[in-house]
């Protein structure tokens, strides 16, 4: 059964959040599901149209329960035009924020987050839009979570977890980095890289949104050093990671480095965790 969006649970909000330093439209589906969804997935994209449909289709399949916030940059490859399409095809919880201006993956996750916050799910994670995540390991991750923690990494480097169709080196790379942000920032998570993963909202509602350092992908080791500072144990659920098929990376050597460079500054502004605090 669907009903529109005016009818929808007072619970689950449908405007715009206000994010701070953005312009940004949201896009709603005109035919909605009669229930919320318990979890909403923000996917920040940039240029990933031909990944958009099949990511959408299989989120979707994992159940009512599961939304997703696509954020787009205004991308030129069409990315926002197949959410809608999607929208306009399906009765299912696919919304659409469009920014506007302030393009990068920092401020578009950053916004995501907010965005998700403001419309009510009482979960809220995040995914990549390129089929590295696979949706269907997110029943795993949920699984996970109701064993009392406030949040799940989906994780390669748990038993069970995997790397696949990357080479002897990019796997190499993965861990090095886990290794040195270990090393750190003395989180006690062996993924702390993965972009895959899942919050219960109220420790989220506790992050300094416009007050955060990373304006690129070290935005994943920041949430997460506040988190843990905050006192909020998460849990690491084994994921398959499969190597970008289609499209392009953003990734480069600079962002790299950059990420390498910044996790001093966590350091420097939050400060490591030591002793007990480090553990689970
Ligand atoms: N909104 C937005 N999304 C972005 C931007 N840059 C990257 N993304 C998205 O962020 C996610 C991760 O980007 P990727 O290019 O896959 O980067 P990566 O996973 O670190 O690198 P790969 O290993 O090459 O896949 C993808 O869903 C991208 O589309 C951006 O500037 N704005
Ligand atoms: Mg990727």
């Amino acid at each position: 059964m669907t009903l529109s969006a005016q009818s929808l649970t007072p619970s689950f909000d449908l405007s715009l959040a206000p994010l701070p330093g953005t312009t940004a439209r949201l896009f709603s589906p005109p035919r909605l599901p009669l229930a919320p969804p318990d979890l909403l997935m923000t996917v920040p994209t940039y240029n990933e149209a031909e990944n958009i449909p099949g990511l959408l289709e299989r989120l979707t399949a994992q159940g009512a329960v599961v939304g997703v916030l696509i954020v787009d940059d205004r991308s030129p490859d069409g990315t926002g035009e197949a959410v809608k399409s999607f929208q306009k095809a399906h009765a299912a919880h696919v919304y659409l924020l469009e920014r506007l201006d302030n393009r990068g993956r920092g401020p578009a996750g950053i916004d995501g987050y907010l965005q998700a916050l403001h419309m009510g799910a009482p979960l809220i994670g995040e995914m990549d839009a390129d089929g590295s995540h696979a949706p269907e390991d997110l029943p795993g991750l949920l699984k996970a979570l109701t064993s009392g923690v406030d949040g799940v990494i989906g994780s390669r480097l748990v038993p069970g977890g995997r790397e696949e169709g990357r080479t002897l080196a990019r796997r190499l790379l993965t861990r090095a980095a886990n290794l040195y942000i270990r090393a750190l920032l003395g989180l006690p998570y062996r993924d702390t890289t993965s972009g895959y993963r899942i919050f219960r909202r109220e420790l989220l509602r506790e992050i300094p949104w416009t007050d955060l350092i990373s304006r690129g992908p070290s935005l994943l080791q920041e949430i997460l050093l506040i988190i843990h500072k905050n006192g909020h144990r998460l849990a690491e659920s084994p994921i398959t990671f499969r190597d970008r098929v289609l499209g392009e990376s953003t990734l480069n050597r600079r962002i790299l480095l950059d990420s390498l460079r910044i996790v001093l500054a966590f350091r420097e502004k939050y400060g490591a965790v030591r002793g007990k605090e480090g553990e689970k």
